[in-house]
């Protein structure tokens, strides 16, 4: 195990609470089965449209249903947990009766960026963990839902991309760790991670640029404009159509990344989901120094009132954000 640590032994030395340890190995030990799925998908007629559409509308992939089955059908059992919330499911899920319940309620998106599988660019899995807020065995819609993203114990996200890495925060920092997949375990290879504060570097998908608030089109036109520009240098552009390699990219070397609300989206709020997507994101950005914010007010700060509301999303470089922030106030 290259000098690292294993993430069992990073928790221990971080002393996380020992239940809440054994459900983010249990969530760990998942993802390793999803990175084992996604690699043999091709091989196994796996790839492709599952013939059916989530809540959001969106045509599901094999490969959704199937890493969602495998993060509920195993998590049920571990009895650390009281329910369960998706991407991929309409409401709340709840334990099966046959086992044991614990404290915390997990929300996920199995495998996020799954438009990008059939064309083998990185995908990946982000989960949000919050203490069952009542501890009852079967908690209400209302229990999913009455804690900000500031109430988050822990967030992760998984990147299955030239290698499999998990990036952790439990509120004492971000830490990453690579699967070695010669011994099937994640080992620490960065703690500590900070995002550099300036960029020049931004995420957006520009094809939607005719339908974004003025805000946003005057922030990107400043970047568009490069040295002789208000913003006084050039900027460089990336847009993976896959929020956890573009958030993986700006922890390791800064940016920013752009998924604005726009003139198509703005009565449903955006396109990114708060509680599977911005929430768990937000804190991983925020232990590492950047800001999350949607423009107008700060991500995690917002009181969720849908399993599957989705908001705005601005997020990286402290600096960078605060300027787009700015632009908003003008
Ligand atoms: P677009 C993937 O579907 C996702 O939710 C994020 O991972 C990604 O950043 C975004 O949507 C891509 O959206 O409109 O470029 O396909």
């Amino acid at each position: 195990m290259q000098n690292g640590l294993s993430l069992k032994q990073y928790l221990k030395n971080n002393s996380v609470d020992a239940k809440l340890s054994d459900l983010v190995i249990e969530t760990a030990l998942t993802t390793k089965e999803i990175a084992g799925k996604i690699d043999r998908a091709s091989l196994e007629g796996a790839l492709g449209m599952a013939g059916s559409e989530n809540i959001q509308g969106e045509d599901q992939k094999k490969l959704d249903i199937i890493t969602n089955d495998f993060m509920f059908e195993h998590l049920a059992t571990t009895g650390l947990l009281a329910g369960m919330g998706s991407e991929e499911v309409d409401l709340p899920m709840e334990i099966p009766t046959e086992f044991d319940r614990g404290d915390y309620i997990i929300f996920f998106d199995p495998l996020d960026g799954s438009s990008n599988i059939d064309v083998n660019i990185s995908v990946g899995t982000i989960f949000s963990i919050i203490k069952n807020p009542q501890g009852t065995d079967k908690p209400a819609v209302e229990d999913y839902l009455s804690q900000k993203g500031t109430e988050q114990v822990c967030a992760g996200f998984v990147v299955y991309g030239p290698s499999t890495t998990l990036v952790l925060t439990t509120g004492n920092g971000v830490a990453m760790f690579t699967l070695d997949k010669s011994i099937g375990e994640y080992t620490l290879v960065r703690d500590n991670v900070t995002i550099p504060e300036d960029t020049a570097e931004f995420a957006i998908n520009m094809s939607n640029q005719r339908f974004w608030e003025a805000p946003v089109q005057e922030y990107i036109a400043d970047c568009l404009a490069g040295e002789t520009g208000v913003l006084g240098k050039r900027y460089n552009m990336r847009w993976v159509a896959s929020m956890v390699a573009e958030i993986f990219r700006i922890l390791t070397r800064g940016g920013i990344f752009l998924y604005p609300v726009d003139e198509r989206n703005k009565e449903i709020g955006g396109k990114l989901r708060l509680m599977y997507e911005a929430n768990p994101i937000s804190m991983i950005i925020e232990q590492a120094g950047g800001v999350a914010s949607t423009g107008r007010e700060r991500i995690m700060e917002i009181q969720p009132n849908n399993l599957h509301q989705r908001v705005p999303v601005i997020m990286g470089s402290k600096n960078e954000v605060e300027k787009v922030v700015a632009y908003h106030q003008k």
